[in-house]
């Protein structure tokens, strides 16, 4: 019987924030992404969330046959539980956006809880003109100060009730506090059940800072807003991922590590690998007394569907 105090890893392999400038280590191609991914859930990952990228120019991709040339794979070499992105690009629609976890029906699928900016443009002046490994990267980065990221209700309505048929068990991402108040809105009108999953999004550009004062707060609302029917995580941006992730999961909380949210292994650092993130997490969460879940505890823990019943 696992026990709903164990600490689940999910590891975001490649996101769509980073580009390949910014770290060598950042997977992009199939089989980077397919060998990083495997290589986090052997440190101890349980849950592996995954974004496509254009096999030559790594430019973030929704396309199925991108996901299609991992997903199997991944699959194949390991337990861990898919979650499939549903934030693609920031220009795209929701329904671009959510027709890869409808198509592989995955166990899992991001959510975002909200509309919001979402920027990254300041990381674009860590580079001059001719750094950038490919061309479309320096324009992604600098123009990310235009970006809204656009979850209304309406689109959030129509992904959840796409997604419905396939079971999918969604990882609730929440920016700001006010992202869970429009979760509760959802729950209450029968958009998701319970336990939900929420992912508390911490030190993006445009959503709630990360710093203990502020997971504090998003917890003690969820707690009032949700009481016993939800599980949390943390993602913390950046070099605070890991003292963020620290103390959320002395807090009770999971959480979330990978290049997708930061390229670093400690400040000032440029980590080698997703696995060495997870590696360096699970080394803390048992340092300080907790157990990591494995996936099938953490399928148990959030109520999934099971690795068998996906379609890829
Ligand atoms: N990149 C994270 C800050 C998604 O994939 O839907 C948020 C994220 C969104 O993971
Ligand atoms: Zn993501």
């Amino acid at each position: 019987m696992a026990k709903k105090n164990k600490t689940i890893i999910t590891c975001a392999i490649t996101g769509a924030i980073h580009t390949p400038t910014m770290s060598d280590a950042l997977p992009y191609s199939a089989d980077d992404i397919a060998t990083q991914a495997i290589e986090a859930a052997e440190a101890g990952a349980s849950i592996l969330h995954l974004h496509a990228r254009d096999n030559q120019t790594g430019a973030p991709s929704v396309d199925i046959d991108d996901f299609s040339a991992f997903l199997p794979r991944v699959k194949q070499a390991t337990d861990a539980v898919i979650n499939v992105s549903t934030g693609g690009s920031l220009t795209l629609s929701i329904q671009e956006r959510i027709k890869p976890a409808a198509t592989f029906s995955a166990e899992m699928c991001s959510m975002n809880m909200g509309s919001m900016n979402f920027s990254f443009h300041p990381l674009a002046k860590r580079y001059g003109d001719d750094d950038w490994k490919f061309d479309w990267e320096k324009d992604y980065v600098a123009n990310s100060d235009g970006n809204i990221f656009r979850n209304t209700f309406k689109d959030i309505k129509e992904a959840a009730e796409t997604l419905a048929p396939h079971n999918i068990k969604f990882e609730h991402e929440c920016y700001d506090v006010g992202h869970l108040y429009n979760l509760k809105f959802c729950v209450d009108i029968g958009l998701f059940k319970a336990p939900i999953f929420i992912q508390f999004v911490m030190g993006i550009l445009g959503g709630i800072g990360a710093d203990v004062e502020n997971l504090v707060f998003m917890k003690k609302t969820a707690d009032k807003l949700f009481g016993d029917d939800y599980r949390w995580s943390i993602l913390a941006a950046g070099s605070a991922q890991i003292p963020m992730a620290t103390t959320a999961s002395q807090m009770g909380g999971n959480v979330r590590v990978g290049l997708e949210d930061s390229l670093f292994i400690k400040r000032g650092e440029l980590a080698k690998s997703n696995a060495q993130q997870v590696e360096k997490i699970r080394r803390v969460v048992e340092e300080l007394g907790s157990e990591v879940a494995t996936p099938d505890e953490a399928r148990e823990i959030l109520d999934l569907k099971g690795g068998d019943r996906v379609n890829f």
